[in-house]
């Protein structure tokens, strides 16, 4: 037991207080408060971060959606181009039919889920701009699986606070990573996509499958990711700092649109 036994006194405990006026700001956002995760990450940002209850409204809302006629015709492409791991490359080489996206840290249920079996769950299909650092935006039509339905077939624990993303490549020396936490995991545009303007995701944009986390800056939007792990702490992969940029370029972690 108890893990969950106890986290659901303490919910009902709160519900009376904090909770109440979270889950009145997000009222619109029923998938949200439905997730008890979810609902202990806001406790959570509302006591470590000390956010106003406008900071949460808005890191809820979603970001803006465009026409089919908006997509860019060219889409710039960034950092790695392909995936550059030996296993990558083996799966590459077979068209991923053996590929299995790995889940696993802080859940019950760890999962090994393929491209089809992905492609079978639940889609959204968004028309979003990227908007890059480097100063350069483009918009594409985004299809993918709502990552927080894998949490939730993971079932993961009410005490992770953050989602890793591992990927395949080696951007120099270093591997590619990136963080999110669980607003954003559990935001409804928050996919992984396996499609782009009505095409299977191509390789040099993060084949098989990519992050979009739309409400966040380009690299946070981790491409050839192969295992999403959930941990309650970041200082313990690679230079701690929850990504590849953050780590080598002093990017800020939070790099919210
Ligand atoms: N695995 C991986 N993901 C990554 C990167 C990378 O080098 N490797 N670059 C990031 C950066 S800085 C940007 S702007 C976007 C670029 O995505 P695109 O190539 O599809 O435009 O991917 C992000 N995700
Ligand atoms: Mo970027």
């Amino acid at each position: 037991m108890t893990d969950n036994r106890k986290f659901f006194r303490r919910r009902d405990l709160l519900r009376g207080a904090t909770l109440g006026s979270s889950a009145l700001i997000l009222g619109g956002c029923d998938a949200m408060n439905e997730n008890a995760t979810f609902r202990s990450a806001l406790r959570g940002a509302e006591r470590l971060n000390q956010l106003t209850h406008r900071t949460l409204a808005d890191r809820a809302t979603l970001a803006p959606e465009f026409a089919l006629s908006d997509i860019s015709p060219i889409f710039k492409t960034n950092g790695s181009l392909t995936g550059t791991s030996t296993d990558y490359l083996a799966h590459l080489q077979n068209n991923f039919a053996d590929w299995r996206l790995r889940i696993d840290g802080m859940v019950a249920n760890p999962l090994d889920i393929g491209l089809d079996a992905l492609r079978e769950m639940p889609a959204r299909t968004q028309i979003t701009r990227h908007d890059c650092v480097e100063g350069w935006s483009a918009i594409a039509q985004w299809q993918g699986t709502p990552l927080r339905l894998l949490l939730q077939q993971a079932q993961l624990s009410p005490r992770a606070k953050y989602i890793v993303f591992h990927c395949a490549d080696n951007y120099g020396a270093r591997p590619y990573y990136e963080s999110i936490d669980m607003i954003d995991a559990f935001h409804p545009q928050t996919i992984l996509a396996w499609g782009m303007n009505g095409e299977t995701l191509p390789v040099k944009y993060g084949a098989p499958v990519r992050l979009r986390v739309e409400r966040q800056l380009g690299y946070k939007h981790a491409k050839y990711v192969m295992r999403i792990e959930a941990t309650d702490d970041l200082s313990k992969f690679h230079g701690g700092k929850g990504g590849y940029w953050e780590d080598v370029g002093d990017y800020e972690w939070y790099a919210g649109i």
